[in-house]
């Protein structure tokens, strides 16, 4: 893998989160990347999340496939754990990482190639199973990294930067991840920092399966006309359902808003999310209105962006397997080993 190291160095007035921490403790290496690539925003994105939550970088566990976007996890948080996997393998690996130990903060960095070809399957699986992760999927509608072949997400009818037409269906990992039961689901766009970093936050607040779809446009291989993942395209046609501020403790809300535009929405951990509603009649509560906007919205051509579905008392894989309190790597041969005794009466239990 390419990277550059940053120099250490940095300013001594570069302000500080709550443990003291600058922006510079959540960068990684210098990018490798294109210049103006949507990956590197989001890359800033989750630096800012992450630092504006104030989280030990110790904590934190990034793993990723193979692509440009899958790339990136070396570009931010350089002093938390890293896994960068095979193709498509990225769920898999994480959500063996989460069973062992369920302490860590879970962040999956995925392309459309990643995760909607060869790793379609694992990326159901871990959504269908309810891992505690947030898992962004940077889709940019090629496989930027192989030179800008279409991938599964580029709509049928988008024309190529060498105008071939794809005549192929696009799979929309939105309606998929809801219909799998992701307790979180969200679109974002590289080019809205303002509505990604409030997004990886709640998801990051979120206790269960949390998934985010980013637009990220290709600027080497899919940024032109007829694209239908080109920053243009994106801008012109971006129906933002909500905007979200995410609270950690309580705040009083000092915003004047229109009655009816504002909803709090408390998350499993105490977080609170300040949701204002742009679009009134829009429930982010109700999955199966949820699927059915998200249809309608995209037969009419538009994109729908911002927290689109959840449910703020989600239940991981721990809960589900009902394990111990523990994390399973710390625990001992005591526990592991219980004895003859305890594995006979084990066995008796299944006869
Ligand atoms: C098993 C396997 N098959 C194919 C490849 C070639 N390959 C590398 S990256 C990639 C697609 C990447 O696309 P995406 O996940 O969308 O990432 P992007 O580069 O667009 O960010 C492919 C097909 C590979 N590395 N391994
Ligand atoms: S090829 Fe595309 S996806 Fe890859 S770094 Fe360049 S702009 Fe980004
Ligand atoms: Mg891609």
């Amino acid at each position: 893998m390419t990277y550059i190291v940053k120099p250490k160095f940095h300013h001594p007035d570069l302000p500080k989160n709550a443990l003291g921490y600058t922006h510079r403790d959540y960068e990684g290496s210098i990018s490798t990347l294109c210049a103006g690539c949507g990956h590197d925003s989001i890359s800033a994105a989750i630096i800012e999340a992450c630092f504006e939550l104030a989280i030990e970088p110790h904590r934190v566990a990034k793993l990723s496939g193979i692509g440009c976007s899958s790339k990136t996890p070396t570009y931010f948080l350089g002093n938390s754990h890293g896994f960068n996997s095979v193709h498509g393998r990225m769920p898999s690996v994480l959500t063996g990482a989460n069973l062992a130990n369920k302490d860590l903060i879970y962040m999956g960095v995925s392309g459309d190639g990643d995760s909607a070809s060869i790793g379609f399957g694992q990326f159901a699986h871990s959504i269908r199973r309810g891992v505690n992760m947030v898992y962004i999927v940077e889709n940019n509608g090629v496989y930027g990294l192989t030179k800008g072949q279409f991938s599964a997400t580029s709509d049928k009818g988008s024309k190529s930067k060498y105008g071939a037409i794809n005549s192929d269906s696009a799979i929309d990992m939105i309606g998929i991840a809801l219909q799998l039961g992701a307790t979180f689901v969200a679109r974002g766009f590289s080019g809205d920092k303002a509505q990604l970093v409030p997004l990886i936050k709640a998801a990051i607040n979120h206790h269960g399966a949390a998934f985010i779809d980013c637009i990220s446009p290709c600027v080497a291989f899919n940024n032109h006309a007829g694209s239908t993942k080109s920053f243009d395209y994106v801008r012109e046609h971006n129906e933002t359902v909500n905007r979200l501020d995410v609270m950690v403790e309580h705040e009083p809300i000092t915003a004047d808003y229109a009655p009816g535009t504002l909803e709090l929405v408390t998350q499993h951990d105490g977080s609170v999310l300040r949701l204002r509603k742009l679009a009134p009649h829009y429930d982010p509560s109700d999955r199966i209105a949820a699927m059915t906007y998200l249809q309608e919205r995209a037969a009419a051509g538009e994109i729908v962006t911002g927290l689109l579905y959840v449910d703020p008392q989600g239940q991981d894989l721990h809960d589900y397997l009902n394990t111990v309190s523990t994390p399973l790597n710390q625990l001992g041969t005591k526990d592991l080993v219980p004895g003859n005794a305890a594995l006979q009466k084990l066995n008796e239990s299944l006869r």
